[in-house]
């Protein structure tokens, strides 16, 4: 290991809290690019400089610059918008990017396709919309998850309102954002000093993430979470503290086994009002011990490993300057998002709709995007994004769940999908990403058709097996904690990862590498056949295959790599 600083940390520290020269690049018509170094700046402020991978050979041949245009990703703290805000940002995804609304894995939204003309404009009618992208990417706290749908119980209203109070908490200071996308005044006059407490000038050491969990659903896979809040609550219902994990992350890379995924690991606990200084503790903590130098190394997971739980529980709390008191030891039942209408407890109504790897767009004979608008357009609850890539229409009172269920059954989308198809999700992948090798997003819905088949044909078509694929090793779909895990090696081909637990506790481990769409098929078919047959009551797949010594059980992420077979 070197002690060099990586070159991010100088961009950083040169950037007078990440104005850069973003200002200056955004007016330079000569190119659809910025440079490298106010590219990494504007990730802090929730933009990403992309091309589109499709085009790269045509427009080589045409000695043509590669096809720019930008990722922007809105910040959603808990996932919740307004109908108003969810029509603002359908007319944005027409107006200024490629027609399309895409929800992600961390509950917020992301629009592909913005030329750097368009970028300021998109910036401003997200602000219009009251709703920004600020802290989306970069080395910072990203944008908070919480279990979806604040509306079902107290405990998820507590979730939700942790969630933006943790955000709130840990947004970045500087005025760069304002002054380059508002047009705010310049707050960094020559000689004028900004802070940013938490941060200081360097910002954290690699982007750091936060989940909030309401059991028994794992819908927001706390244990990947750089810092998970597990809740904790009383028989009366109410939320008496929370369970709180760290060091949880999917990414890695293939062939340098130092890098692995981890599941987080739970520490203590602590009251409603404490959850926040924890925040602030831990955060602080990766902030002054997370690796500096190599940022396949930075993560806290990695800080964690490095110097011990015990140490790392030691430096929160000297930070805290209190104890975490003993976890509760809260268990979960299952991960993901359950469809179709629910009623909470006052009465109202919430449904969740499938939305196919959060694309929303329209497609012939499939006007998701309409269908959504139309529904936005009448109803007067929220939209809640889940962390599954879905959408809840939330709170629709009695008297307006026919007219919402009309829509609903109109644009066929009252009918649930498959067990496995509605706990399948894939990354974005190609075109846009530019670290994928291998399809997932566009590549998933053959996948599954091909699977649905051997599932429909062994009985299981209802039951849940979680699904996810990733088009390259750093695991956005988080595929590391899928029953049936898919990642991206190469061109067509993926390596095949099995055993994780269904309620997100436990990685999955490596059953076959560099292997086909056809080979998986193959592979996974005598094993789902077999699951039909000679599973025990109330098993899952995942459990299933560990049973049957087609992996060995993946106890930390340190293991993740050791020996893939028990047999
Ligand atoms: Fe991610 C980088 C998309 C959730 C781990 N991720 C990227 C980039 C920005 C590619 C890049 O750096 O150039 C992708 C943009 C693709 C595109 O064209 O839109 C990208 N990540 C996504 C999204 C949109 C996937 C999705 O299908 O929904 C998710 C956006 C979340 C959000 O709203 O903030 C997304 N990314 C995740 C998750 C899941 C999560 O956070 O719960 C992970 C794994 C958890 C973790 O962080 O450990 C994840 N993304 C990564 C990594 C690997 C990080 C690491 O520690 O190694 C990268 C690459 C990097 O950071 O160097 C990455
Ligand atoms: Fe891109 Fe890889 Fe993330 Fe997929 S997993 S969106 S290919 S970085």
């Amino acid at each position: 290991m070197t002690d060099t600083l990586s070159k991010n940390e100088s961009i950083k520290e040169a950037s007078r809290h990440l104005r850069g020269t973003i200002a200056e690049a955004l007016g330079d018509v000569i190119t659809g690019a910025i440079s490298e170094d106010d590219a990494q700046l504007t990730k802090f402020h929730g933009t990403y400089l992309q091309d589109d991978r499709d085009l790269r050979p045509e427009r080589r041949k045409k000695k043509l610059e590669k096809a720019f245009s930008f990722m922007v990703r809105v910040r959603v703290p808990g996932g919740v918008v307004t109908p108003a805000q969810w029509v603002a940002l359908d007319a944005l995804a027409d107006d200024y990017a490629n027609g399309t609304l895409r929800l992600t894995t961390r509950q917020a939204f992301q629009f592909h396709g913005v030329i750097k003309g368009n970028l300021k404009s998109t910036m401003q009618a997200i602000d219009s919309a009251l709703l920004d992208t600020l802290a989306a990417c970069g080395d910072v706290n990203r944008n908070v998850m919480s279990a979806a749908n604040p509306a079902l119980s107290p405990a998820h209203a507590a979730a939700h309102d942790l969630a933006g109070r943790i955000s709130d908490h840990l947004s970045p200071q500087t005025g760069a954002y304002h002054e380059i996308w508002l047009d705010g005044e310049k707050v960094a006059a020559e000689g004028a000093v900004e802070s940013e407490p938490i941060y200081g000038p360097t910002y954290l050491p690699r982007k750091f993430k936060i989940g909030i969990a309401v059991p028994p659903v794992n819908d927001v896979d706390v244990f990947s979470q750089d810092l998970g809040f597990i809740a904790v609550v009383g028989e009366d219902g109410a939320l008496q503290g929370w369970d709180v994990a760290v060091g949880g992350g999917m990414g890695m890379t293939h062939g340098e086994p130092e890098t692995y995924p981890r599941t987080g690991e739970v520490i203590g606990f602590c009251t409603p009002d404490q959850a926040v200084a924890v925040a602030v503790a831990v955060v602080t903590a990766q902030r002054d011990f997370g690796d500096r130098a190599n940022r396949k190394h930075a993560r806290l997971k990695y800080t964690i490993d490095d110097r011990g739980l015990d140490w790392f529980r030691g430096e929160v709390e000297r930070r805290l300057g209190w104890r975490l008191d003993a976890p509760c030891g809260v268990r979960f039942a299952k991960m993901g998002d359950a469809y179709g209408w629910q009623q909470d407890a006052g009465g109202d109504w919430h449904f969740m709709v499938f939305v196919q790897s959060g694309r929303v767009a329209d497609r012939p004979g499939f006007a998701l995007k309409a269908a959504l608008r139309e529904i936005a357009n009448v109803h007067d609850g929220t939209m809640v994004l889940t962390p599954n890539q879905n959408v809840v229409i939330a709170a629709v009172t009695p008297d307006r769940k026919p007219a919402i269920a009309e829509i609903l059954g109109r644009h066929g989308l009252d009918a649930g999908p498959s067990g496995l198809r509605g706990n399948a999700m894939a990354c974005v992948g190609l075109p846009t990403c530019g670290l994928a090798v291998a399809e997932s997003e566009r590549w998933l819905p053959d996948l599954v058709g091909d699977l649905e088949r051997i599932t429909d044909e062994a009985g299981l078509r209802d039951d849940e097996i979680v699904l996810r694929v990733s088009g390259c090793p750093n695991g956005c779909s988080r595929p590391y904690l899928a029953e049936i895990g898919i990642v991206g090696k190469g061109p067509g081909k993926y390596n095949l990862y099995l055993g994780a637990a269904f309620d997100g506790t436990r990685l999955n481990k490596l059953h076959r590498e560099d292997v086909s769409h056809e080979e998986i098929v193959a592979a996974l078919g005598p094993l789902i056949g077999d699951y039909a047959r000679r599973r025990r009551d109330g098993e899952r797949f995942g459990d299933f295959c560990i049973r049957h010594g087609v992996v060995a059980a993946t106890r930390a992420g340190r293991d993740f790599h050791a020996a893939a077979a028990t047999a």
